[in-house]
């Protein structure tokens, strides 16, 4: 009842709005007419939500919420699937469970408030994949790693007597997209999580997010039997080590039942892990698997690991995890980020998709703009996610897409506690990108922009085409003006804002360094991955592989990634690589003038507020792309010996 009570209290606050962005894409009008729904009888949380969304918003003929198998074509029983079918009269949303019902509401939303409600709906929806999960960053005291819209959501001062606001909207926002998963902390763990105090509070969020959908999973230190329970070693091969593991996770399902599991990052960057005592990345993860096992409970265990001697930091997590396949436990998932490097604006797909046949992969997307930008600058991100997703892997054959390789999908937040949330009004769009692409893989990127924008700001066409193609062109305007033709990682030190492509701190990792990447000389540019070179392409499955190796039939949009080219190397265009840069440099920053333009056009059919704030960061994102431009290429000049085509 309280619960219930709760959920009231909370669609009643929504009647009063300011212009913050807050809003998000739910910015459903309450109806003023009278209603017609038939309801079930029996009440959860969940049908509560999904009773209350379509009773306040929606607005078309009677809905009836029903309970029984949705009938999939193809599909076996999925409890989060759901029908929409309507006839002369009533529209019927079916599904299993009260999940796959509030799912079907919100789809429905979606269509009222992008116009596409038919007479007749016949309406079948299944998501793709089972995890579909967001990654914070979030730390104790509140900063977030990586995260650029203000501290972490979760006031862990305050929790667990008081809750906010915000958590109840945080939940509704994926529900709404479909987002069924939520790690609450950093990868980079403070064992403090998993202590009793954080764990009451880490499950009062759980409750909050339960009726949503929405499970709550952990990221764990490896050395947390040390640091928390005192013992000598971690070795996941230590008796008492799995008892401490077996005792904590134990304690973690007592408060939390439904807890969907950890997210480990080991022996990277500097962590703890498995390695520390001679054993494999295997022994750490099914040591963790088995304890959580018993509960139904998953280890997401992360293959983002590289060391700093390694010639060539692209080969790494292919020649450590590969070897490993077939040997963790069923309950384990690999987490792989989309490239082999670390979320640059490109990168070629991670080869290890395709790779570990016999073991399940969670593909890792960043929604948090670290690399392309921050809260600064406009980069849609669908084009991005659709890239790796699309591409092909060859590992059976033509048409084995990333996408089929994988078994779910992580997105690493862009959440913090601004009041629109992401800091970038526009950056909102990658979230919602996110969790439709997880659902939905085949959408396209302009199906997303479209959605997005009518459910955001207006449905009038003369605001959402032109808004919707420069959505569209941004990521490729940020790869243009930071790193076109499969350059890398040029950022300056630690923020990873802006460009220092010439950095050079004695005594530093050498593989944290911009020239580790594009490897200028007076000859050329580029980071040779070829048989010849670090030999990276032979990580990719035929015909890629030799696709990859030869300057003529790689990709120009990567060849700088696979290939070291002379400067007067003519592509495909007739002109050398060095025009070719220069004019990639300069087209992204004039891409940025035009987003400009643009949005300043748009001013009539928005409100002032978000027009101003968008107006504003669109202003900053051109000077800066300027200062990618002219630092990149004023530095690369010193080897090309060749002057700036303006
Ligand atoms: C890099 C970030 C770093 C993260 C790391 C990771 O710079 O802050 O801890 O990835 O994914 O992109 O673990």
């Amino acid at each position: 009842m309280k619960q219930l009570l709760l959920i009231f209290f909370f669609f009643l606050s929504l009647s009063v709005f300011a212009e913050d962005g807050s809003r998000l894409w739910l910015r459903y009008e309450p109806k003023d007419t009278a209603d017609f729904l038939i309801y079930s009888k029996k009440e959860t949380a969940t049908y509560s939500i999904a009773q209350f969304e379509i009773k306040q918003y929606w607005k078309g003929k009677p809905v009836e919420l029903k309970r029984m198998n949705a009938k999939i074509q193809g599909a076996p029983y999925q409890k989060e699937a759901f029908n929409i079918i309507s006839n002369e009269k009533t529209i019927k949303i079916i599904a299993s469970t009260d999940i796959g019902l509030l799912y079907g509401v919100y789809h429905l939303l979606r269509l009222q408030e992008t116009g596409q409600v038919a007479d007749n709906l016949n309406i079948a929806e299944i998501p793709a994949y089972n995890i579909r999960i967001l990654n914070h960053w979030d730390n104790i005291d509140g900063t977030i790693e990586r995260g650029y819209a203000g501290s972490s959501l979760w006031n862990w001062d305050d929790l667990p007597e008081k809750l906010s606001p915000r958590y109840t909207e945080y939940a509704r926002a994926n529900a709404s997209i479909g987002i069924n998963g939520t790690v609450l902390n950093n990868v980079n763990a403070n064992p403090k999580f998993l202590s009793d105090e954080y764990l009451k509070k880490a499950a009062v969020l759980a409750n909050v997010f339960r009726p949503y959908g929405i499970k709550v999973y952990l990221s764990v230190n490896f050395s947390s039997p040390v640091i928390l329970g005192g013992l000598p070693t971690a070795d996941p091969l230590d008796e008492d080590v799995c008892r401490w593991w077996k005792e904590k996770v134990k304690e973690i399902y007592m408060r939390i039942p439904d807890f969907g599991g950890f997210l480990v990052k080991a022996n990277s960057e500097g962590l703890p892990g498995p390695q520390d005592f001679g054993r494999t990345h295997a022994d750490g993860a099914n040591m963790l698997a088995e304890a959580l096992q018993p509960y139904g409970g998953m280890v997401m265990w992360r293959a983002f690991v590289y060391n700093p001697s390694s010639p060539d930091r692209a080969k790494q997590a292919y020649e450590e995890f590969r070897p490993l396949d077939g040997k963790f436990l069923p309950n384990v998932i690999v987490q792989v980020k989309n490239g082999p490097i670390d979320f640059q604006p490109r990168e070629p797909f991670n080869p290890l998709f395709g790779a570990m046949q016999k073991t399940p992969l969670l593909l890792e997307f960043q929604i948090t703009q670290e690399y392309l930008g921050a809260d600064k600058q406009l980069a849609f991100l669908a084009p991005l996610y659709k890239e790796c997703l699309d591409a092909d892997t060859y590992a059976h054959g033509a048409g084995s897409t990333v996408a089929h390789c994988v078994k779910g999908i992580a997105g690493v937040a862009n959440t913090g506690n601004n009041a629109n949330w992401t800091g970038h009004i526009l950056a909102q769009a990658n979230w919602y990108a996110f969790g439709r692409l997880a659902w939905k893989p085949d959408l396209t990127s302009e199906q997303i922009a479209d959605e997005w924008l009518k459910m955001t700001f207006s449905t009038d066409t003369a605001f959402v085409n032109p808004v919707k193609s420069i959505l569209l062109e941004s990521r490729e305007a940020v790869v243009d003006y930071m790193m076109p033709l499969g350059l890398a990682h040029l950022f300056a030190w630690e923020h990873h804002y802006g460009p220092d492509p010439g950095l050079n701190i004695p005594g530093a990792r050498p593989d944290w360094m911009p020239s580790y990447y594009h490897r200028a000389d007076s000859i050329g540019l580029g980071f040779d991955r070829t048989t010849t070179g670090s030999n990276t392409v032979s990580q990719y499955f035929p015909p890629l592989d030799s696709i990859y190796n030869h300057i003529e039939t790689c990709p120009e949009d990567l060849l700088l990634w696979f290939h070291h080219v002379r400067w007067d190397y003519r592509m495909k265009n007739g002109q050398t690589l060095w025009e070719n840069l220069c004019q990639h440099y300069q087209r992204g920053v004039e891409a940025t003038y035009r987003f400009q333009t643009v949005w300043e056009n748009t001013q009539p059919y928005i409100d002032p507020e978000r027009w101003e704030a968008v107006r504003q960061k669109l202003k900053i994102q051109t000077h800066d792309a300027i200062v990618w431009r002219d630092t990149c290429l004023h530095y690369f000049q010193t080897f090309s010996k060749q002057s700036v085509i303006p």
